[in-house]
């Protein structure tokens, strides 16, 4: 096998102390830095969005008492009774894992409403729980505000109960009305999660989605929130529920090639996971995926919730890959989190804070560089100050004065200044040559890579290709397990 097909195959995950690679090469090889004109970079809002790193879903309708994952639309909103509904309980969890937003599911495929809307019956308002004067919207944003959390919403679009649903203009009305009740009567909101899906209604009609109109009016009355679907437009699906996104993975996109949410072509599902190095626009990730089998709670599942450890590589193939991780926790019927996700939420906030408890190993170690101004820049643990590379080679050493033994790495581009390192390797001073550590494709906001534990005294990053000067704002390393 040539080591680059080597290195390729292995770069998706972990690479085992064994399997270091020599590599003579490496200290000759050139970095492409060419600069070529202004790329595309985040608003502050889209920054300060993947920046959080962890929002949770919250699927919540009268799913939950039917037990079901799709309703049909026709449920008796009288199912939809919580004996212990309990906002805050979602919402320390949340906080406890290290979750800073949350985002409930207002209104899933099946119509009902969790608050008491002027647009239909539909509705907590039709409902016995707290004699249908209820609203679980409001309990649900004061609660996240009561911690300090962001609040986010999801309305479906799909809506199997409403008869305009399918009609066109009447549809889109009713929509828009319902999607301005959220946005106007609980304050801030950060994010308004748009669902593709585009199934028949009760009428057996579909509804074209006014996408253009449903943006103008989040941006009008939620100037600050993301607007996230398929095609954005400012952060976009991963393009699979399995919580994994792409070992290579731009923030940027060509919004030609998925114009709008629910778009089905064959080549969709890459450019989700994939983004475009040379895109126009910026549209980061998001990776949502559920701690159990089903987005809605199913008593079935009481003993499929992921592990603690199981959370961790999800965050390293979600947030450790460029993107954000969008974990869903389903209420129960009594309208709580369940015990069990509760302790695997908290589980999972500790395992990650030990993960980097010891700190940047790699602290206070001399630094050298190809070129550029002040190359410890990526060592002060400020995501915006960073070593800028001169264009030709484009490389970082770093020596300790004694052995460091780690087995974990996080690189971290200037990505306020956008994204850029195509191709980048971190290499190891052993038995006399550089070894290959890791190797990976693209870098962006964060790039986790975990292996067996390595020794060394002597470490070094080498960028490979990038589309502009690499800005490498972090270089660290811990002892994570
Ligand atoms: C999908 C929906 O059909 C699922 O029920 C769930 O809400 C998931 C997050 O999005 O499109």
């Amino acid at each position: 096998m040539d080591r680059r097909r080597f290195l390729l195959a292995s770069s998706a995950c972990a690479l085992s102390a064994s399997a270091l690679a020599l590599d003579a090469s490496a200290a000759t090889a050139p970095a492409a830095a060419t600069p070529n004109g202004a790329r595309p970079r985040p608003t502050p809002q889209q920054l300060a969005w993947q920046r959080e790193e962890l929002a949770l879903f919250v699927h919540y309708t009268v799913n939950t008492y039917t037990d079901r994952e799709w309703g049909e639309g026709d449920e008796d909103p009288r199912a939809f009774e919580p004996t212990d509904l309990d906002a805050r309980q979602w919402a320390r969890a949340a906080k406890a894992g290290g979750f800073r937003s949350l985002i409930l599911t207002a209104k899933h495929h099946d119509g009902f409403c969790l608050w008491p809307t002027a647009t239909t019956a539909h509705s907590v308002r039709s409902s016995p729980w707290r004699d249908g004067r209820g609203d679980v919207v409001r309990e649900f944003v004061e609660a996240c505000r009561g911690e300090g959390l962001g609040v986010g919403f999801y309305l479906s679009p799909w809506d199997r109960h409403e008869p305009r649903y399918g009609s066109g203009r009447a549809y889109d009305d009713f929509y828009i009305a319902q999607l301005t009740e959220l946005l106007t009567d609980y304050g801030p909101v950060v994010e308004v999660w748009f669902d593709g899906a585009n199934g028949e209604g009760p009428n057996g009609r579909r509804q074209a989605y006014d996408w253009a109109r449903i943006h103008r009016t989040v941006r009008a009355l939620q100037p600050d929130a993301v607007i996230f679907s398929d095609a954005g437009p400012d952060v976009r699906w991963i393009g699979n529920e399995r919580g994994v996104a792409g070992s290579t993975c731009w923030a940027t996109v060509d919004p030609a090639r998925v114009p709008y949410p629910g778009f089905d072509r064959p080549w969709v599902g890459e450019a989700l996971q994939q983004g475009d190095p040379h895109g126009s626009a910026w549209r980061p990730g998001e990776t949502d995926v559920s701690i159990r089998p089903g987005w809605f709670w199913h008593a079935a599942e009481d003993a499929k919730v992921r592990s603690a450890d199981n959370l961790i590589d999800l965050y390293c193939s979600s947030v450790g890959r460029n993107s954000k991780l969008l974990l869903n926790v389903p209420p129960t019927r009594a309208g709580r989190f369940h015990d069990t996700d509760v302790a695997r939420l908290a589980e999972f906030g500790r395992k990650r804070a030990a993960l980097f408890a010891g700190g940047n190993l790699l602290a206070g170690a001399r630094v050298r560089a190809s070129g550029g101004a002040a190359p410890a820049r990526v060592l002060d643990g400020d995501a915006d100050s960073y070593w800028r590379a001169d264009a030709g080679e484009a490389w970082l050493e770093f020596e300790s004065g004694e052995q460091i033994e780690f087995d974990l790495l996080c690189l971290q581009e200037a990505v306020a200044e956008g994204q850029h390192v195509a191709n980048h390797r971190f290499e190891a001073w052993r038995d006399g040559g550089w070894k290959t550590v890791a190797w990976g494709t693209t870098i962006g906001c964060k790039r986790l890579e975990r292996f067996d534990p390595v020794r060394a005294r002597r470490l070094r990053l080498v960028i490979e290709h990038a589309y502009d000067l690499p800005r490498i704002a972090t270089v660290a390393v811990y002892r994570g397990a």
